[in-house]
């Protein structure tokens, strides 16, 4: 079976971009791939965190994936700290990144200007992203539209190594979704939804109780022509709407758009909201029903595998660059 691997950083409540863009995608891909999920803590060290947190964010963002549907009999959860490999080969992998690709990476320019000070760890980002994806020969990665630049970094740096060294990595293409891939800011449609925005009536996080999302969606930010349609460019909050009730319900954006273009937007908002709530619910009350301990016994075990399925391939790594064992 072809491989995919996935990681979600532990920085804060989920939204339902994180789900609508990746998460649900990774549930539904464990039917036809081995997949690995890794809640990458060594990322979110990169930015300024409470060690504190960082425990509780970890052990939500796995609570949230089991409660999502992660089956961790079929699939592995665990944190990338667990496996020391994905640090090792992120070394070996920095050795061979040239400065001027990372130079090229819009995130570490986009996060320095939002004010986090930089550091080795978020200037080498990508490269640790790169080494998660590769330690296990990932053939696929879903991700949101925002990890797309990062994608191609891998797929050269696995090329690059190749090259050199050997043919060891398969190259790895992203799995982007067709819609929902980029889930807009409710408060500034042109700005992705994202974890950090201070604005708590940006974004929907995925526990969220039905009457906030309610709330949440009735506030969102459209404009003042009344006409339902999906056009990006001049409609940018509907067309977001319109794309998260689309991923909600499995019809196409074009569909709804017909459905609801004279209904007016108090009406289509309602549809959405009730979309929304019904993509929910199961996960908000799975996730009431998981207990810390329940999560940090399939991390442990999913840890214990991943260390092994990293060792033959790092053993392989090794020799090749060089690095033989005595
Ligand atoms: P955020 O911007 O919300 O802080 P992030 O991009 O830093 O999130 P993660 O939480 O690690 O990073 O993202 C987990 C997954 O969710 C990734 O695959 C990412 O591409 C996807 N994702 C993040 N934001 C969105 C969004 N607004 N729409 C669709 N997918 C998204
Ligand atoms: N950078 C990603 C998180 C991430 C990741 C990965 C995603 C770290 N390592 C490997 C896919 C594969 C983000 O969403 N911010």
């Amino acid at each position: 079976m072809n491989r995919i691997f996935s990681g979600v950083q532990p920085t804060g409540n989920p939204h339902i971009g994180n789900y609508l863009g990746a998460f649900r995608n990774w549930v539904a891909l464990q039917d036809s791939y081995d997949a690995i999920y890794c809640i990458v803590d060594l990322h979110a060290m990169t930015i300024d965190y409470d060690p504190a947190d960082l425990e509780k964010t970890r052990i939500d963002a796995a609570k949230i994936l089991l409660a999502a549907g992660v089956d961790p009999d079929r699939s592995l959860l665990y944190t990338q700290s667990q496996v020391p490999a994905h640090a090792e080969l992120a070394w070996i992998l920095g050795t061979m990144t040239p400065m001027g690709v990372l130079n090229r990476m819009t995130q570490y320019k986009d996060k320095t200007e939002a004010g986090h000070a930089s550091n080795l760890g978020l200037y080498a980002y990508p490269v640790l992203m790169a080494a998660d994806i590769l330690l296990y020969r990932a053939n696929l990665v879903p991700v949101g539209d925002d990890q797309r630049q990062h994608l191609e970094m891998t797929r050269d740096l696995a090329e690059r190594f190749n090259n050199r060294f050997g043919d060891i990595f398969p190259i790895p293409d992203a799995y982007i979704p067709e819609t929902s891939a980029r889930v807009m800011s409710l408060q500034d449609p042109t700005a992705k939804m994202s974890k950090s925005d201070v604005n708590v009536k940006a974004s929907i996080s995925i526990l969220d109780d039905p009457d906030v999302v309610r709330k949440r969606i009735k506030s969102a930010v459209t404009d003042s022509d009344p006409i339902v349609r999906y056009d990006t460019d001049d409609k940018p909050g509907i067309s977001n709407l319109l794309e998260i009730m689309g991923a909600c319900t499995g019809r196409s954006v074009e569909d709804l758009a017909d459905e609801y273009a004279d209904s007016g937007y108090g009406v289509f908002k309602e549809a959405v909201a009730e979309a929304l709530v019904e993509e929910l619910t199961p996960i908000r009350e799975a996730y009431k029903s998981l207990s810390n301990g329940d999560v940090r016994q399939v991390l442990h075990t999913s840890g214990e595998k991943g260390r092994d399925l990293a060792a033959p391939l790092m053993r392989e790594v090794r020799k090749a660059v060089g690095l033989k064992g005595y």
